[in-house]
């Protein structure tokens, strides 16, 4: 299985994040990327290759025009507001108030184009995150070229990031962005499973009327756990994509016997729904030792995990998502990948 990854990844490299009160390390940093790459080359899965460049077309496909030109604009604005490292928003247009006008200042365009503040923004924020497009774009078309599966180590994540809105160290939904060049590109139906510990809301908002895009996410249940707003079980899709969102939200603590119910499920509403390619959006923090998650899957889980995925019998595009137990992501990373590519032969 080939992999694709850009050196350009590791240029957003924040320090810290707003947490429990406090500025706190960042756990999103470049040296997630760095020991998945490692480890994928070491275990001979197959080459790392960098990303060709896709240019804007694809985002804007995804992403409103007016977010992806804050994206670009963010850091001359920033300095020109007399500021320097790393930005957090501070004020939010919620219920009743006005997301239009869109403001002009820095402060206000944080506000309206975020959902959270726990998410670092530097100058090189935005190159990263297309970068790590770039690399969810190759892997797709490689797919979409008859390659049975492809890995896209994509970092900075996508899958918090709405179509207008950034957030849980998410610009660029990359796993979305995937999907949709896939459907551009010809595919009827594609299906998105999402298997971060956390709930792919961003994921979820952009295709909720869809139903060419079937989205399913495994993830802690939002009563107790981030992002909170969205991943409960009855949202199922609207309009046109009625039916087409499959949301299973877990007790904290789960363990493989657990989640592996989820993910049966899951297989079997994929099934239905038979897609020409099936998008797994691949988080590390449903392990059990993540520094942030709650879930109990041991590394050689992933390796199940991997196999049952393989099991499916369809055209996979892995797109790495969250896990931020770094020393241990590499080889969870490759468990699932080497489990895939094991029981596919
Ligand atoms: C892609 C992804 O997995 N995003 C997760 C975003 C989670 N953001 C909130 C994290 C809060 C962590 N608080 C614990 C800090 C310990 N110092
Ligand atoms: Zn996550």
């Amino acid at each position: 299985m080939k992999t694709f990854f850009s050196e350009g990844q590791l240029a957003h490299n924040p320090t810290h994040e707003i947490s429990d009160g406090a500025l706190q390390p960042a756990v999103e940093i470049p040296a997630r990327a760095e020991i998945v790459r490692d480890h994928v080359a070491a275990a001979g899965l197959g080459p790392v290759l960098a990303p060709d460049e896709f240019g804007l077309d694809p985002l804007k496909r995804v992403h409103d025009p007016a977010y992806l030109d804050f994206l670009a604009s963010f850091w001359t604005r920033w300095t020109n507001a007399g500021r320097s490292g790393e930005a957090f928003p501070f004020v939010w247009p919620v219920r009743g108030l006005r997301t239009e006008p869109a403001p002009d200042h820095i402060d206000g365009l944080l506000g309206r184009f975020s959902f959270d503040a726990g998410t670092p923004m530097g100058e090189h924020t935005f190159a990263a995150a297309r970068d790590s497009a770039n690399a969810a774009l190759s892997a797709a078309r490689l797919v979409a070229g008859g390659e049975q599966a492809a890995f896209a180590l994509c970092r900075p994540p996508g899958h918090h990031a709405a179509a207008d809105y950034y957030g849980g160290y998410c610009f660029l939904n990359n796993a979305a962005i995937a999907a949709q060049w896939l459907i551009d590109a010809g595919a009827e139906r594609v299906a998105v499973l999402d298997v971060d510990y956390h709930h792919g809301n961003g994921t979820q908002s952009i295709f909720y009327e869809r139903a060419d895009v079937l989205f399913l996410s495994i993830h802690a249940d939002p009563r107790e756990e981030y992002p909170y707003f969205l991943g409960h079980a009855e949202e199922t899709g609207a309009g046109a994509g009625a039916g087409f969102t499959a949301n299973y939200p877990l007790e904290l603590g789960a363990d493989w016997t657990i989640w592996s119910a989820a993910l049966e499920a899951s297989l079997e509403r994929i099934a239905r729904h038979r897609p020409d390619t099936l998008i797994v959006s691949l988080g590390l923090d449903p392990y059990e030792r993540d520094p942030i998650s709650k879930f109990r899957l041991t590394s050689d889980d992933f390796t199940r995990m991997g196999a049952r995925l393989a099991a499916a019998g369809l055209p996979t595009v892995f797109v790495m998502e969250g896990g931020y137990a770094v020393d241990a992501l590499g080889v969870n990373c490759v468990n699932a990948l080497a489990g895939f590519a094991g029981q596919r032969g």
